[in-house]
């Protein structure tokens, strides 16, 4: 939102405190899970790339042709099918959880899925700036939230030279806030 410059309020919910189960909070999304989207007081967006879809219609983020759309729709279940189910959760495990050995063998298994994910991106980051072609798109949103905090997961980012200068150059890009 900061980068398309739209002014909002963000409210913190403490997920290791179960603060999406409570009543109130599965009002706003059944599926007790963060981020939420309040766009009006009637309606309540969820899904981080249901969201960013939304958010980005009509501006550069979200391009125009059904195949460059496609295209970011692409990487963005790529996001959710073969990237945050292997390096979100290897990070949740360990950096959360801190490691409990009923876990190990869980964060393990998480690594061979991850580092394949990462070079896929790798691949596509040596071809070109982001993800999408030359100009950056929320698809370079999703896949940023996750891979800019991986090493958190276990997962070196030492050797994906395309996906750390693709991270500083998200970095760079007017209206960048680093996480709080
Ligand atoms: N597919 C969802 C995943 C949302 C998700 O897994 N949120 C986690 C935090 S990153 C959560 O709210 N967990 C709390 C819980 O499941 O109790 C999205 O991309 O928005």
């Amino acid at each position: 939102m900061s980068l398309i410059g739209l002014e909002h309020e963000w409210v913190h919910v403490d997920i290791l405190n179960q603060e999406t189960h409570s009543e109130a909070f599965k009002a706003m999304n059944p599926n007790a899970k963060i981020p939420v989207l309040k766009v009006s007081d009637e309606n309540y967006l969820w899904e981080s790339n249901a969201i960013l879809n939304f958010l980005a219609e009509g501006t550069s983020w979200l391009p125009d042709s059904d195949l460059e759309r496609a295209r970011v729709l692409q990487w963005q279940f790529f996001e959710q099918y073969s990237h945050e189910p292997y390096i979100a959760v290897a990070r949740f495990i360990r950096k959360y959880l801190g490691l409990p050995d009923d876990r190990l063998d869980e964060y393990r298994s998480k690594q061979t899925g991850g580092h394949k994910a990462l070079s896929v991106m790798e691949l596509q980051l040596t071809e070109t700036d982001y993800l999408c072609g030359n100009l950056p798109s929320i698809a370079d949103i999703s896949l940023y939230a996750y891979t800019h905090v991986a090493e958190e997961g276990g997962f070196s980012l030492e050797k994906y030279t395309a996906i750390n200068a693709w991270l500083n150059r998200i970095e760079k890009l007017p209206g960048y806030i680093a996480q709080q």
